[in-house]
């Protein structure tokens, strides 16, 4: 998150191992029996892969490969698409599946089969390894209670052994903490204690053995699996500015004009939190979100600028892993992470004594969509999200703080939409203080950190935000007209 969570917490000092040294085999702490049992027998190595979707520097796969390799057996990768997740419509899935599509050839030049299975996983991944007569199934890991359920029954239905592993965090979940971390100020000196173990550089994987079953991949039709996917929710159209897949995703981090590339490093630093200055900030949500990038490579890479950029990679690496952990950490230790009940206690009763207050602005979740609020900012970055897909790190603070204003109540203003660990924690911090404290008390928001236009007016010049926001506009929605001439 932005500038204001770090000044009440403190900033970081230090940052993490200086060099990465090569790892050879998965830190065996990266991983966890979800069903147990000795392998055995002859049968391939599955990877089902969900959350980490890439090739190279995949902890999941390379765990996979390896326990291959042990017994001499082919290793495999399967994919479950579902027709329904959390709300994502075409700009999404659309993303997601021409990933997908880039990262098969990827695969078969290892000699890796990939299966892409469709419907429900519970179903589809015991039934792969049935067929295949797999002798362990390997996954990655998410904290989100969805896959967690998939992963729960598949394990009921297994009799081989299943492991999870955590490709995604560079210091696993269960290591960095054994409880609900508190703040960013609790979790930082735990993670970073651990970086020398986790913070290694990955091995690359080798061809594997060939795949001989008899369970044969059916090959896919990717474009009409894409015609069929974009038919989802397409009044939110896919978005041009990014490109899926995992050499996309290194070319938006080191690329001559990546994240790392010296100019915009060095904007990051002082201009991350200006929404005027639109590629101070990274970029790279979307590929840490569908695992087209490991967060551990981007820390690799920043790492090694740190002489040069020292304030721009230090504040990056707390964002990118200590913030985003802590996320992590936060889904993965608290069940009813998206209600108001996983609130700290001063939280929930400043929240109740302040839920009759009267609110001067009331709209309905129509008008909030549609960007017709009176206030000029917050449209603007409501539509920055529905026309870019994304939306400024510090509008987003923003835009939620003033929905919990706006809304008749705090449960209503929490039905926004999330589908990765950082959503759900930037929310609940605007709205119900989580990893935050008490501020002085007023209407509404009762001591939870009130943010308005007047504090932003003194950090930036709205009327520069705005008016990028509405050329982004007119320019989206003039390519829109011309796909569809
Ligand atoms: N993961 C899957 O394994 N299958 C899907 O069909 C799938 C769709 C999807 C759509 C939007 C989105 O934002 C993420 C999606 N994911 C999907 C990835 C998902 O974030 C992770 O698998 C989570 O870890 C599951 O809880």
């Amino acid at each position: 998150m932005g500038e204001d969570k770090r000044k009440a917490e403190g900033s970081p000092e230090g940052g993490p191992a200086k060099k990465a040294a090569p790892a050879k085999s998965v830190n065996p702490k990266r991983v966890r029996e979800l069903r147990r049992g000795a392998v055995d027998g002859s049968g391939p190595v599955i990877y089902w892969m969900s959350r980490d979707q890439r090739v190279r520097d995949n902890w999941a796969l390379i765990y996979a490969a390896q326990a291959a390799a042990q017994r001499g057996v082919p290793v495999a990768v399967a994919f479950n698409l579902v027709t329904e997740f959390l709300g994502a419509g075409a700009r999404q899935f659309g993303f997601m599946v021409r990933a997908l599509r880039l990262m098969q050839p990827k695969l078969e030049a290892l000699n890796i089969p990939f299966f892409l299975l469709k419907g429900d996983p519970g179903e589809t991944v015991p039934e792969l390894v049935k067929a295949t007569g797999a002798s362990l199934l390997v996954t990655d890991f998410g904290p989100l209670r969805l896959g967690r359920q998939w992963r729960e029954a598949v394990a009921g239905k297994l009799e081989v052994p299943f492991h999870e592993v955590d490709a995604h965090n560079v210091v696993p979940v269960w290591v960095a903490s054994d409880k609900r971390e508190y703040a960013a100020r609790t979790i930082r000196p735990k993670i970073h204690s651990k970086l020398p173990e986790f913070l290694t550089e990955f091995p690359e994987l080798e061809p594997q053995a060939a795949w001989e079953g008899a369970v044969k991949p059916e090959p896919v039709d990717w474009d009409g699996l894409l015609a069929e996917v974009l038919e989802r929710g397409k009044a939110v159209p896919e978005v041009q500015w990014c490109q899926p897949g995992e050499d996309a995703a290194m070319e938006a981090l080191a690329g001559d004009k990546g994240f790392l590339s010296k100019a915009r490093l060095a904007r990051y630093d002082e201009k991350r939190n200006d929404p005027t200055v639109p590629d101070a900030l990274s970029g790279l949500s979307p590929y840490l979100h569908f695992g087209h990038l490991a967060p551990q490579r981007a820390a690799i890479e920043a790492a090694k600028r740190k002489s040069v950029h020292k304030a721009s990679v230090e504040g990056f690496l707390e964002e990118l892993v200590v913030r985003r952990e802590l996320a992590d950490n936060y889904c993965f230790y608290v069940e009813n992470y998206d209600s108001l009940e996983a609130a700290y206690d001063w939280a929930r009763q400043t929240l109740k004594d302040h839920r009759n207050d009267k609110r001067e602005h009331v709209y309905t979740k129509a008008q909030f969509e549609a960007g017709q609020t009176h206030d000029k900012l917050w449209n603007a970055a409501q539509l920055e999200m529905v026309h870019a897909g994304k939306m400024h790190g510090f509008m987003r603070m923003y835009w939620a703080k003033k929905i919990l204003e706006w809304t008749a109540s705090p449960e209503e203003a929490l039905e926004l939409d999330g589908r990765d660990p950082n959503g759900y924690v930037g929310c609940m911090w605007s709205i119900a203080g989580i990893h935050d404290q008490g501020w002085a008390e007023r209407a509404v928001f009762g001591k939870i950190r009130f943010m308005n236009y007047n504090g932003c007016k003194r950090k930036f010049d709205i009327e520069k935000y705005v008016a990028r926001v509405d050329a982004m506009v007119r320019d989206a929605k003039a390519a829109a007209k011309a796909a569809k001439a």
